[in-house]
């Protein structure tokens, strides 16, 4: 499959397994999961091509990991990034004492100066990162990136649960302003947010 037709059938399927299953006429169980052969169909039934070879290898070379097949390799689901409410299962772990958040510095006067915080806006949990050129690829996707320090270690004395998904994002419900810093960015941006 050539690079370009790759990326938008990964943005498709994405569409698909996270905030949108009727696009390709299909459903998801409560873990998340879509039957391989229900997407597939369902994918060509839009005009689209896509067969198991072509799956497999947005699944194995996608460079975020964002989907992944059970061990039967008979289901398939989108390791984060949700708005429809699944449950992927994720483990509570105790997260690194310092994470990153990459926002548009135009969205810091309702996260800092109206002290909303991080909220999880569109999908199921606010998304942390654990280096900061990531957060700052992660905010230039909204405009002109600014990173966030999050005080994790103080968050997790406070009771706050952190999941990690099977792709190392750190998740979590919201984070209040009072965990967040404005921190300087990072000189160096690759591709690929
Ligand atoms: C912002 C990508 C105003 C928040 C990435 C963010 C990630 C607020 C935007 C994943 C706010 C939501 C998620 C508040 C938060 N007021 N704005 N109180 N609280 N925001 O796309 O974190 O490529 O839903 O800062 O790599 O940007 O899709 O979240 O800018 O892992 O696989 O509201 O998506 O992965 O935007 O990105 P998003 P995100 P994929």
């Amino acid at each position: 499959m050539k690079r370009n037709a790759k990326d938008s059938m990964s943005v498709f399927i994405s569409l698909i397994l996270r905030h949108k299953p009727e696009a390709a006429g299909i459903r998801l169980d409560q873990y998340g999961w879509a039957d391989v052969k229900e997407l597939i169909e369902g994918v060509n039934r839009t005009g689209r091509k896509l067969d198991l070879a072509a799956l497999e290898e947005i699944v194995r070379t996608d460079v975020k990991g964002r989907y992944s097949f059970d061990e039967s390799r008979t289901r398939i689901r989108a390791n984060q990034g949700h708005s429809v409410k699944v449950n992927v299962e994720l483990e509570e772990l105790s997260p690194p004492d310092l994470l990153y958040h990459g926002t548009a510095t135009r969205f810091l006067g309702s996260i800092l100066n109206k002290r909303e915080g991080l909220k999880s806006m569109g999908r199921l949990y606010v998304h942390l990162s654990a280096d900061r050129c990531t957060a700052e690829k992660v905010g230039a996707r909204h405009g002109i990136p600014s990173v966030l320090a999050v005080n994790t270690k103080q968050m997790k004395e406070d009771g706050y649960v952190f999941l990690r998904s099977e792709n190392g994002v750190w998740l979590t419900k919201n984070v209040p302003c009072r965990y967040l810093q404005i921190i300087a960015a990072c000189d160096k941006i690759e591709s690929d947010a």
